[in-house]
């Protein structure tokens, strides 16, 4: 018999989300195990991650840390083969600039949320105003190539850009670090792809621990 799967992150995380919408749009049932405290510094809360980071996925005694390599993990897990680009399938210079874009983006949206929302660093360092100035450039570089972007990946079920590039989308709005509103064409494509049944039930939110 197979182990079960089991993504440990959090519900309010988009690299957690990333992992989570591939999950479901695979049809690949995975368990979910919360991690409450992100100032922990034991790596068990966070599956033996060493680097203290999530999302970690747990198959028995097996662990993938990472969510693209998690994400690779799932589509192999899979019941049916899906159609899904990989950044490596991607050949367009501007969709790929546009990966490393998104994830740069997660990235300083990880050091914005976490440096001054959770650890209420001074909001006035260097540190985050350029970290802010890099995001709202990478979002309006995005949001003037988007429909190129696109119409430039190959056919498909899914993707990894898109997947990453909705999970930022929306965090930016739950998490607010840099507003969204001059980035039309952005918001018009996380709107369409949050009609897929994956990303309704991945919703963001903050995870209550049991009697909390
Ligand atoms: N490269 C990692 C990055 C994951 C990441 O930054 N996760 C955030 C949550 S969205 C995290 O662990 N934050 C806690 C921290 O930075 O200490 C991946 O692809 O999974």
């Amino acid at each position: 018999m197979k182990p079960p799967l089991r993504i440990t992150g959090r519900s309010s995380s988009h690299f957690t989300r990333l992992v989570r919408v591939f999950a479901q749009e695979l049809g690949v049932t995975c368990e979910f195990a919360p991690v409450y405290d992100l100032a922990s510094l034991d790596a068990r809360d966070y599956a033996g991650n060493p680097a203290l980071k999530l999302p970690v996925l747990s198959i028995g005694t097996a662990t993938v840390f990472g969510a693209e390599n998690i994400c690779r993990v799932l589509a192999e897990a899979a019941p049916q083969p899906r159609r899904i680009v990989w950044p490596e399938d991607v050949r367009d210079l501007r969709a790929r600039n546009a990966q490393e874009l998104v994830w740069h983006a997660m990235q300083a949206q990880v050091q914005l949320a976490f440096g001054m929302q959770v650890a209420k660093l001074p909001a006035d360092s260097v540190y985050f105003v350029k970290a802010a100035a890099g995001l709202r450039n990478a979002l309006a570089w995005l949001d003037q190539r988007l429909s190129a972007v696109i119409d430039a990946l190959p056919p498909r079920d899914l993707s990894v850009l898109e997947v990453s590039l909705f999970c930022l989308l929306e965090h930016l709005a739950f998490r607010v670090t840099v507003p969204l509103a001059p980035y039309a064409h952005l918001a018009a494509f996380a709107h369409e792809f949050g009609q897929r049944a994956s990303a309704q039930s991945t919703t963001y939110r903050f995870d209550v621990p049991p009697g909390g």
